[in-house]
């Protein structure tokens, strides 16, 4: 009883739905918020509502409030005796309140904190807006401490890039419908985007593409002009400009002229003239993205022209009126590619196709560059066209839904592996040239204001905004690196985790841990060693599929065969690709000797017995990867498990579901893996693990009633390649085993299948008590649909802890198909106490 009081007096009993993300403003428990100095009046000098400093004073009104419980009303000029002021430094000249500030730049901020005075000054009204944020955030923090520093952004360019649809849904999304489109019209209700807004400004996000790289012609129609006004309306209050991704060919499919060539006339005015409407609409407009020639989407090249012509054409339109394009590198012929040619590679495209177009773009054109040359993988090497484009603009695209990592079922923080890229040195001509500091910051190459950052994040409908409440800790550090890329990654965690879970030691210590853990886990268990991730990549591209990995079109290949593995990347015998980087990289990734173990397999084919750095062979090191990281994920739901009671409920609850998934999908990954190349290579374990689960009751041997045994595709995504599936939906189906184990305490774990299109029920039984009830409802608990087929996506597993078993014991699952789920079954495991399998 005194425990819940205690709780409650914090305020924990109250559910959260993540809608506030780390903007809550949580009360601060009263003998911290006694220690604050906060002045007695906030004055915002601005009075136009959509202005962010308008916005800024309200934020800071109901930030002081809600973590303080101090009401403190606004006003709009200055007065005599403390206050919290937040304005231009314009607006502050004009106040006649003289502030010394060291130089700022565009969207930086100057703050001092000093007793009952705090001055929140900006550069412009955004940095201003900036800043209020930063003492908010301070303030929620419980950091009370005098203050006096500016601020400036690494670079201009802090973009958001939506990969949402005129039709609702979202490329990539795992979070429900989207918060802009519906039916090819934009949504009249513009709630979610002004908080979407307020999010984005409060980790200094200036602007956003809303609709998907992939364009839809339909956005360019009256209507959805006036629509995108309404969209850039929500946003305005908050500092972020609106964007638009462009189909190439619109002028001929929407415009329904008979060509859509870049340096036609007659194109040329279409677009200016499209330009020219949307900035009536718009006037603030942020400018184009512009996804061209790539994965069958329409681009200059159809007319023999360069990207250059088909880049400059949009920033000539967009440029009276202070505009950008994006310009997306992400271009690759993705029907031509073909594996039996030893030196095809699609990493190569990016280089080659825009190493001769340097110099070429307008100056209002910025590259956008994916961290690495292939697609957003686990790990990629850093692009090396960012070595190349020294006369052109670029942004580096980072990828927060996380689409390779996991699809915000897994938790997986990125800033480790962003940081992999980021962090790296190109030694362009010798020098240093490290991708954040000095290339994305403009300053290696001299480059003036347009570089920089966009990210894909695919929010939704969903409350969570991303799917999953930790999957926010990347969009939050998405913010603070582009605004600084030498943040620490811990640093930006630790803050992160007060601001959305409060104060506590134990929850801060505690995802932080598992956070910092969940890449190198996620790299272990799904593609290691340079290999990318193992996935389905004709598929969802979510569950393990290795051998997908090998003879698709879209150039992402392991070459693996019975003795070898890895891309051969090199100069000497392989693509090339090696070549690509400055002299000093190339050399390192050109011999087997020099290059880390960690991108071994990206740059060389060698054989499964090829003995690593680190000692052990390829092979043995996928074996034992696969192994850690599986057992990393199954101490996740543990770990979380501690913070039951420190945190309120309804987030404890969402979270401890997604990671117990998580340990049981880790778990289909690894196996999968490891069979799948053990079955290749006819190399054991050393260890003896692969194939061999001495826990597991399979399925297929188990006494059956209504259930028959079939085999899977792809085979390895079943233990020892068989499960069962019933016969017709009989609620008389079941699988029962006699255990053969010691009297004592076991987990029991079932690995089944949950496919959209059904949910199948079951019932778990020691001899005739129920141990537990469940439904196949992953489609719906996890928020998106996986898969109808019985694969790596489906497959996973429940566990039941601390079941007291003994010799004699019958073990029975009763279960109920429904729809296409054929409550199929792969085994039971029963595990004594610290064993994973
Ligand atoms: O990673 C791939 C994705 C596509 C995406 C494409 C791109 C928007 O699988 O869904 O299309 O990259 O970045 O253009």
């Amino acid at each position: 009883m005194r425990g819940f009081w205690f709780l409650a007096t914090l305020g924990l009993a109250a559910a959260e739905d993540g809608l506030n993300a780390w903007l809550r403003y949580a009360r601060l428990p009263d003998e911290i918020a006694r220690q604050a100095t906060v002045p007695p009046a906030i004055v915002a000098l601005n009075t136009t509502e959509s202005s962010p400093v308008y916005s800024a004073g309200q934020e800071l009104r109901s930030g002081i409030n809600g973590i303080l419980g101090k009401k403190i009303d606004v006003s709009h000029e200055i007065s005599e005796g403390g206050s919290v002021v937040v304005g231009t430094i314009a607006a502050f000249n004009e106040s006649g309140i003289s502030v010394e500030t060291p130089e700022l730049e565009e969207d930086g901020f100057w703050l001092s904190v000093k007793n009952d005075k705090v001055e929140i000054v900006g550069q412009n009204e955004r940095g201003a807006l900036y800043g209020a944020f930063e003492y908010l955030s301070m303030l929620a923090q419980a950091n009370f401490t005098e203050v006096a520093y500016a601020t400036n952004p690494s670079a201009a360019i802090r973009w958001i890039n939506q990969w949402d649809n005129m039709d609702g849904t979202i490329e990539r999304g795992y979070a429900g419908l989207s918060i802009f489109f519906a039916n090819d019209t934009v949504l009249s209700n513009m709630t979610r985007v002004a908080q979407y807004a307020r999010l984005l400004a409060s980790i200094r996000v200036n602007g956003i593409i809303v609709n998907n790289v992939n364009a839809d012609v339909t956005l360019l129609s009256d209507e959805n002009m006036a629509g995108l006004a309404r969209i850039a309306d929500a946003m305005r209050p908050w500092g972020v400009k609106v964007g638009i991704s462009l189909n190439f060919a619109s002028p001929q499919t929407f415009g329904g002229l008979s060509t859509f060539d870049p340096l036609d006339d007659t194109v040329i005015a279409w677009w200016n003239n499209i330009t020219d409407k949307l900035y009536v609409q718009v006037p603030d407009m942020a400018g184009f993205l512009i996804k061209a020639n790539s994965e069958g989407q329409p681009g200059p090249e159809t007319y023999n022209r360069t990207l250059s012509d088909g880049a400059n054409l949009f920033a000539r339109a967009t440029k009276p009126h202070g505009g950008v394009v994006m310009f997306r590198a992400f271009v690759y012929d993705y029907q031509n590619l073909n594996e039996s040619n030893w030196k095809d590679d699609r990493a190569n495209a990016a280089v080659d196709f825009f190493r001769g177009l340097d110099g070429k773009f307008d100056d209002n054109v910025i590259v956008q560059i994916k961290y690495g040359p292939i697609d957003f993988q686990v790990r990629e090497p850093a692009s090396p066209l960012f070595a190349h484009l020294k006369q052109t603009a670029t942004a580096i695209e980072l990828q927060i839904t996380q689409e390779y990592l996991g699809q915000q079922c897994h938790l997986v923080y990125l800033p480790p592996l962003w940081k992999t890229v980021l962090d790296f040195d190109l030694r362009v001509d010798g020098e240093k040239s490290v991708i954040g500091t000095d290339i994305l910051s403009g300053k290696r190459f001299n480059k003036t204001g347009l570089t920089g950052y966009a990210g894909v994040v695919n929010v939704g409908h969903n409350a969570t905004w991303l799917g999953t409440h930790l999957a926010m800790s990347n969009l939050y550090a998405y913010g603070r690196i582009a605004w600084d890329p030498t943040v620490n990654e811990v640093a930006i965690l630790e803050d992160w985790t007060r601001l959305t879970f409060g104060l506590d030691d134990t929850v801060r210590e505690t995802i932080t841990r598992m956070s910092m853990e969940s890449w190198p886990a996620y790299e272990n268990y799904t593609g290691n060693l340079g290999i990318q991730t193992l996935t389905d990549i004709t598929g969802p591209h979510y569950g393990p599929n290795p051998q997908s990995m090998d003879n698709n079109p879209w150039g992402q290949w392991t070459r693996a065969d019975a003795f070898s593995i890895g891309m051969d990347r090199t100069v000497s015998n392989g693509t090339g690709y090696s070549g690509q980087y400055p002299d000093e990289v190339a050399a390192m990734f050109e011999e087997i000797e020099t290059t880390p173990d960690n991108l071994l397999l990206w740059f060389h084919h060698v054989p499964y017995t090829h003995v690593l750095k680190s000692g052990k062979t390829v092979i043995q090191h996928f074996y034992d990867a696969h192994y850690a990281g599986a057992e990393t994920a199954a101490s996740f739901p543990e770990q979380w498990s501690k913070l039951r009671g420190l945190i309120d409920q309804q987030r404890f609850d969402e979270m401890l579901f997604r990671l117990t998934y998580q340990a049981g999908h880790a778990i289909v990954w690894r196996d999968s893996i490891n069979e799948f190349y053990n079955s290749l290579s006819q190399i054991g374990d050393d260890h003896d693990r692969v194939n061999n689960h001495p826990y597991r009751i399979e399925a297929e041997n188990m006494t059956l009633t209504n259930y028959r045994v079939t085999a899977v595709n792809p085979f390895e995504v079943a233990s020892s390649l068989r499960i069962v599936q019933s016969v017709g939906n009989s609620s008389a189906t079941s699988a029962s085993a006699t255990l053969n184990y010691t009297a004592g305490v076991y987990d029991l774990a079932v690995a089944y299948y949950d496919l959209y299109e059904g949910k199948a029920s079951y019932e778990l039984f020691l001899n005739e008590r129920s141990i537990g009830k469940w439904i196949g409802d992953n489609e719906d608990r996890l928020g998106f649909t996986l898969t109808r087929g019985i694969d790596g996506h489906s497959a996973t597993r429940i566990t039941f802890k601390g079941i007291e078993i003994k010799e004699g014991d019958v073990v029975r699952v009763d279960a109920k198909a429904n729809g296409r789920e054929t409550a199929p079954l792969d085994y039971i495991a029963v595990l004594p106490p610290g064993v994973v399998d």
